[in-house]
Order: structure tokens, then sequence, then C-alpha cells
């Protein structure tokens, strides 16, 4: 008999194994997971998402995951795995996981820059590479487009750099990337669908909520304050992580462009940042001892919005 190794999950994925591990989700779970390719990248590749989800022939609400929009923050689709593999296990045993899982479908991308991921794989002078890989303007030399700054949501006003060598550059205009034209166009055709949208990053242990940009506050700020609060205890508990709660302006920088700002923006209430760990030591490059705890604690700050979003 051909035993089958087992995916580790405490380990990082070059592309490839990430796609034969979606692939191979679908075939270990084909009733509730299926590959839904909505976009091309720069170069080319297909960007896919697991739909996950109990097919109950009812019309079913939404929920949105994705991972990796910054090549670097390789921890971020590490976590986009390991919960797609927790919800699967989980919901065969736990009543309140089955509910959710009849009443909405998970959208997870577990790796959407993935010209830019591919590309932190190929040396060690890439690996901090942070942008997608589309060229400049004709007059720049520079690759790449900060996928974060690109979203049609006070774009290009704040938090950005318009030199296109800048790490923070965010495109020639509102959308300009096939990235984000993937997703506006997946998200916005069913955005009354959608409770909630996550976006995982790294590092800094924070939960952002919209706005990034200094002059807006969102109409429902307290209620995103108070569920990012329950988030943050529950992952406190795991193993005593500390994470900050707040906009970008009050706790990190200021910044516009950024999906969930956009999110916010099209009518999806709760729209949140994860920056997952660390604090400043070892920073895009966690070790890989650290991936297991990390997604454990990030686990239940989910789990308690996702909960608190289906229970609402
Ligand atoms: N940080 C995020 C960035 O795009 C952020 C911070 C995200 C701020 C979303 C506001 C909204 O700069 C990293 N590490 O990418
Ligand atoms: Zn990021």
């Amino acid at each position: 008999t051909i035993e089958r190794v087992q995916y580790d999950h405490y380990k990082y994925h070059p592309l490839t194994e990430i796609t034969s591990w979606m692939e191979q989700m679908v075939k270990d779970h084909p009733d509730v997971v299926t590959v839904v390719k909505y976009g091309k990248t720069y170069e080319s590749r297909d960007i896919s998402l697991l739909k996950i989800g109990l097919n109950t022939g009812k019309e079913k609400k939404a929920i949105w995951m994705d991972c990796g929009i910054h090549a670097r923050e390789w921890i971020a689709p590490a976590f986009c795995q390991y919960f797609v593999r927790e919800i699967l296990q989980t919901y065969k045993t736990d009543a309140k996981m089955e509910e959710m899982m009849k009443n909405v479908d998970f959208y997870v991308t577990p790796v959407l820059n993935i010209d830019g991921y591919i590309y932190t794989w190929e040396n060690e002078t890439t690996r901090l590479w942070r942008k997608n890989r589309s060229p400049g303007p004709e007059d720049c030399a520079c690759y790449g487009t900060d996928l974060n700054r690109n979203f049609d949501a006070s774009w290009g006003t704040i938090g950005v750099s318009f030199n296109c060598c800048s790490k923070f550059y965010p495109g020639s205009k509102a959308m300009s990337e096939l990235e984000i034209k993937a997703v506006t166009n997946f998200v916005g055709s069913r955005k009354d669908s959608f409770l909630c949208f996550l976006s995982i990053h790294s590092y800094g242990q924070m939960l952002l909520i919209p706005y990034g940009h200094p002059n807006y506050t969102a109409p429902n700020y307290d209620e995103l304050m108070m569920v990012g609060q329950g988030a943050t205890e529950a992952m406190w508990k795991v193993h005593q992580t500390n994470y900050t709660v707040g906009t970008p302006p009050d706790v990190l920088y200021p910044i516009s462009g950024s999906a969930t700002d956009w999110a916010r923006m099209q009518g999806i209430p709760l729209t949140y940042t994860f920056e997952l760990r660390d604090n400043g030591r070892y920073r895009f490059e966690l070790p890989e001892d650290q991936i297991q705890p990390t997604c454990e604690e990030a686990y239940r700050g989910v789990l308690y919005i996702v909960t608190y979003t289906h229970d609402k």
C-alpha cells in the first residue's frame, strides 16, 4: 500500500508545493473544497483560492481571507494553509464549526502575490522582496508595485512613494495591477454576501482596523475595536503573545490603497489586517520553529472574529 506523506505545515513551502497541496485538499474533501481560479498575475500565473463550505442548496454568506499579498511575509501563506487544515479537521467533530460551514463559504487565497513569492524563493538577495513583479513606468528601471497600496481607497494620498523603486510604490493608478483587479472583481461582484474580509501580513503583532487614512473613521469603529479586542485576548491566551488593536495611523503608520480599507468602503462590515509575529527580532524571516505557535494563536483570533460575524 502507498502511504501518503503528510504535508508539513510547520515548514515554509515553495509555490509548486502550495499548488499541489491545494489540489490535494480538493481530492481529500471533494464535497467541501473547490479550487477557483479568479485571475492571472503579471507573469501569467493563475491566481487561485480555495472555496470551503458545506453544500446546503441555500444561498450562503461568505468570508474572505488573503495571504501573501507581500512576497517576503512567508508566515502569511503558512497561516492560510494551517487555517484550511484546521477548519477541515474541526467541522467533523465540532458542532459550532459544522454550523458555520453550513452557513458560510470561506474563500481563502493562500498566496495572492504569486510572482513576488516565487521571486523571494530564488536566492538570498531576493528574499526580502515585497512588491509584485510588474515593470515600472517607461522611464523607470525598477520593478514592482506595492499591492497593498494599489486598491481604490484614497489611492496614492498617504503612506506611499511615487518613486517606482520604492517599496511603497502604489502603481500608476488605482487597481493598475492584475492581482488587485482579480480580487476587486471577485469580491466586488458578490460584495453583499461577504460578511468579513481578513488580510494576513507580518510582522508586528497587530490587528489593524479601517481606515488607514487619518481623515476617515469607520462607521462601526466601536464594533471593530471591540471585536478586535476580543480576538487579541483570545490570541493572548494561547501563548501569551501580545497583539495591539487599532487603526494604522493610531498604532503603525497612515496608509492609503489597502485591501481592508477598500473592502470596508465596499460595505463589508468587518475587515481586519493581521500583522502576525514577530515583534522585530527576525522580522520577515521568522524561523520555522515559530510557525506552529504563530498559527495556533492567530487561529484563535481569526476564529473569534469569524464566530462573531457568523452569530451576529
Ligand atoms: N504592513 C502593512 C502595510 O501594508 C498595513 C500595514 C496594512 C497598514 C493594512 C494598514 C492597512 O504596510 C506590512 N507589514 O505589510
Ligand atoms: Zn504586508
